[in-house]
């Protein structure tokens, strides 16, 4: 990239984000014609950019039938404006489906997720619904190790008084935790729809067969609300391609 032009560099940069936004809306598409059945009606539906060409795509197929369960503000939004209705989840414990994205995704189709701070909600959300399907772009893939990835570390949410303790306990796991910062030019920690802190913690390269033990010990820990794991949750994965093709993985 270096070698090129400015105008030939800002051409090249255009490209791919086109790439990546193409490889999502297929992944998406795809993901809600083959999933969404005719029978269904409590959806929910996940956040994060990726999950934006999901409501887009359900808002086309015009049900007004289906409520669809949001796992945070921004998917609130995106339910309201494209038309759908909306729901919660305290109303709509028994969803169809639920679709949303991941930062990285292994082999096993276990899930780091958290990068947009609603992992709880997310997790509610998903742990409720029949089916869980997860749309993506190939930069998510991480085949042999999760922590490594698109963004570096495990999200996890955990009750405010209980963070610097927790600091000193993800250093005894070997972790090396950060509390997530508040939006630029607000001072302070990102609080959660929840109330809550999140800790990125970089365990390193965290191994396939080693990712559930992490998740159970990190859960055990007292002031811990949810991890960014999401282990043995997810039912399909739809992965857009750089070459314009979707892999679907189940
Ligand atoms: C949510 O949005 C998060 O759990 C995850 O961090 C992120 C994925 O977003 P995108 O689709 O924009 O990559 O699903």
């Amino acid at each position: 990239l270096r070698l090129l032009s400015k105008p030939q560099f800002k051409r090249t940069i255009a490209t791919m984000v086109d790439l990546v936004e193409q490889s999502k809306k297929l992944a998406a598409y795809k993901a809600v014609d083959e999933n969404l059945k005719p029978s269904d009606k409590y959806i929910g539906i996940g956040s994060g950019s990726t999950v934006v060409y999901v409501a887009e795509r359900i808002g086309q197929l015009k049900r007004p039938e289906l409520v669809c369960v949001p796992t945070g503000f921004q998917s609130k939004d995106l339910i309201i404006s494209n038309g759908l209705t909306l729901g919660s989840i305290d109303q709509y414990c028994d969803l169809d489906v639920a679709f949303d994205g991941a930062d990285e995704i292994d082999s096993q189709l276990n899930l780091i997720k958290g990068g947009g701070a609603c992992l709880f909600q997310e997790k509610l959300v998903a742990s409720c619904s029949k089916k869980f399907v997860v749309v993506a772009d190939y930069r998510k893939k991480s085949p042999e190790k999760l922590g490594y990835g698109w963004k570096k570390g495990v999200p996890i949410e955990v009750v405010p008084s209980a963070y610097p303790k927790l600091l000193r306990e993800f250093v005894s796991l070997k972790g090396k935790p950060t509390l997530r910062s508040g939006l630029p030019g607000k001072a302070g920690p990102i609080v959660t729809d929840n109330g809550n802190f999140i800790l990125d913690v970089d365990f390193g390269e965290i191994p396939v067969e080693k990712v559930e033990s992490l998740n159970s010990t990190i859960k055990a820990l007292c002031g811990v609300v949810e991890t960014g794991f999401f282990v043995n949750m997810t039912s399909k994965v739809y992965i857009g391609e750089e070459n314009g093709e979707v892999l679907k993985i189940d």
